[in-house]
């Protein structure tokens, strides 16, 4: 959806984006949809809404691209740097699927495109930090040149970071990593309405920790291609169109050899291919309609193993993921109508077809142990919304939406073969026979502006059908070394989560500028027990004073105690927390070059806390102190 006017996430995305020090991760967790799960100080997994996993469509650039870990190491989110972003969209509720079939929505990291500004200059940016904390060193550029209709981009990132001390000064072990990751970015411009785009994506991970694992990574790999035309004419009907052909193959190595006591070594790889097609345009039909189209498809093929080495017998080898592929096609359309100046109704739709086979006689003779009649599917998901906003005085508008959406099980939840969870100390099996999920959200948010101000409100409530969860299966036993038990995945008649969220982005005089988001998500399954991994309220508030070339910003973040726990998962009670932050920053001209100190201190009171989704209730960082340099030529 385009709009004009930069709507308040895309302004809070701003704000957060100017602390150079943050990753995209720092910046999601401020934005009031999201919740991260954190299994180490390394990818962490977004959530909107407490929907996760494959409940969200996690896109770069509008690509897919599913990590090879059965174990979440490897969101979608680890592959961009701020350096590479553009921008973030986030969308939920009424418009969440019109990118993927999805119950939760759609996080989508927008990447950044090569400029024209300077013909024949190469310009660029160098930026490099030290984070006291994890003793991070962090060294960042891009340049761009751009020649007649040709313009390019190279960026590069380089991260270390040792395992980090957290509040009252103790060393999480085994919570470091080390990371680079670099993209190549040619554009050429066609006419004054069409350009081309090559981009092309690499990442690699090494002895990356996971603190509330039992393993770690040896080296994670993703290298992402994508081709891409832009149109884009105002006269035309169908006034702007692109059309994408990507391709991503993911590397993921798990290790425990730098583990201690560790009573059975593994190798455990994991592989996924995806390659994809897309085309999105928008569309007049007369001054007061518009449409908006999409129609995608991919394939993606997965694979994972894990091979276990005893003393004095053969090794053991058996897939953790038996090779799988799905395809899924998928078409979109959302038609607006202006109906006055002041109301405006919105409605949107998709369908997909999706086919899950296993692909290999290995993976099918593995998962007929359980006696599946049959592994293969193929499902036709159904997604509509409509939603109306009106504009009830000049400083209020409101917003409501009602939808029903689908989503098709993962490939962990279909063909999984004692994939541990260390979170609740279950091996899960998969169950090839689920149901697809399906969710009836309503959503109603009011907007207030005035002058430069703007604060919003949200409140949601979603009912999710067949819930799909782990229930304890006494017949089979665990084949993890410690584990509790087996859990298969089920479909549960249904769970229900709701909550609010608050954002207001205050400008009180010219150099004071005030942040804050709230968020609140209450969830419960058809026994009225909690649902597991819910975040408790949390609120985060930034004030930043802007001088000429100086800023000064004070922020906290505070968080409320969770009570509401699942017993069933093993989840246990979390403390609340306030944790203050100060940053400052000052630019200034270098030979011509604009150059920008930035310094400052995280959790000022060295805090020593974690947070409700934070596995193994690991400690986070304590206090930490960072500087950092950025020079714009
Ligand atoms: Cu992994």
């Amino acid at each position: 959806m385009t709009t004009s006017k930069k709507t308040p996430l895309q302004q809070l995305v701003i704000f957060f984006r100017a602390n150079n020090s943050s990753t995209i991760e720092d910046i999601l967790s401020r934005l009031p949809e999201v919740s991260l799960v954190r299994r180490g100080s390394y990818g962490m997994e977004p959530t909107i809404r407490s929907f996760n996993g494959g409940q969200i469509n996690v896109l770069v650039d509008g690509m897919r691209i599913h990590g090879a870990c059965t174990d979440k190491m490897d969101p979608a989110t680890i592959y961009i740097e701020p350096i590479n972003l553009e921008n973030l969209q986030v969308q939920t509720a009424a418009a969440g699927f019109m990118s993927g079939s999805s119950i939760g929505g759609t996080i989508n990291m927008k990447m950044a495109e090569p400029d024209y500004l300077n013909n024949h200059t190469v310009t660029g940016m160098v930026t490099s930090g030290y984070q006291s904390a994890a003793k991070i060193f962090y060294e960042s550029a891009r340049l761009n040149y751009s020649s007649g209709r040709w313009a390019f981009r190279v960026s590069g990132t380089y991260r270390n970071n040792k395992s980090y001390r957290s509040g009252g000064g103790k060393i999480i072990p085994f919570s470091q990593f080390e990371k680079l990751n670099y993209s190549f970015s040619a554009k050429f411009q066609q006419n004054q309405y069409t350009y081309l785009k090559a981009d092309l994506l690499a990442d690699d991970g090494w002895n990356i920790g996971y603190p509330a694992l039992p393993m770690d990574v040896g080296y994670a790999g993703a290298r992402i291609a994508s081709f891409s035309i832009h149109h884009e004419n105002k006269l035309n009907r169908l006034y702007k169109w692109q059309a994408k052909i990507y391709a991503n193959q993911i590397k993921h190595f798990m290790d425990d050899t730098h583990r201690p006591f560790v009573p059975m070594h593994m190798d455990m790889p994991g592989y996924s291919k995806t390659y994809g097609i897309y085309g999105e345009g928008e569309m007049k039909i007369n001054a007061k309609q518009k449409l908006l189209l999409r129609a995608d498809g991919s394939t993606n093929l997965l694979n994972a193993s894990m091979t276990m080495y005893q003393a004095g017998q053969l090794p053991m080898y058996m897939l953790t993921w038996p090779d799988n592929r799905k395809n899924q096609f998928g078409l979109s359309a959302s038609w607006l109508l202006q109906i006055d100046s002041s109301l405006k109704v919105q409605v949107t739709g998709r369908t997909d077809l999706v086919r899950y086979q296993l692909v290999s006689t290995e993976a099918k003779d593995q998962v007929s142990i359980f006696g599946y009649p049959s592994a293969n599917r193929n499902n036709f998901l159904k997604n509509i919304s409509t939603s109306v906003s009106k504009n009830i005085s000049h400083k209020i508008s409101t917003n409501a939406s009602l939808s029903y959406s689908e989503r098709i099980p993962t490939a962990s939840e279909l063909y999984g073969f004692y994939l541990f969870n260390s979170n609740d100390g279950f091996d899960y099996i998969g169950n090839p026979g689920l149901n697809i999920e399906q969710s009836l959200q309503a959503d109603i948010s009011a907007l207030y502006n005035w002058g430069k101000n703007r604060i919003q409100l949200t409140y949601y409530y979603s009912k999710v059908y067949n819930f799909i969860t782990g229930l304890t299966d006494p017949s089979v036993s665990a084949m993890t070394i410690g584990a509790t038990g087996v859990k298969s995945f089920i479909n549960i008649a249904n769970a229900s989560i709701t909550g609010l969220e608050f954002s207001a982005v205050l400008k009180p005089a010219a150099p004071i500028d005030i942040i804050s988001t709230l968020r609140y998500t209450r969830g419960k399954d058809n026994d009225n027990n909690p649902l597991p991994s819910i975040a408790p309220l949390k609120n985060t508030s930034s004030f930043r004073y802007q001088l000429n070339k100086a800023f000064v910003q004070l922020e906290y973040d505070a968080a409320l105690k969770q009570n509401r726990i699942n017993l069933k998962t093993g989840e246990d009670k979390t403390d609340g927390y306030i944790l203050l932050n100060a940053r400052f920053g000052y630019n200034t001209n270098l030979f011509g070059k604009m150059v920008e100190l930035q310094s400052g201190v995280e959790n000022v009171l060295d805090k020593k806390y974690h947070e409700h989704l934070d596995w193994g209730n690991i400690s986070r960082p304590g206090r930490n102190i960072y500087v950092l340099v950025k020079c714009v030529f």
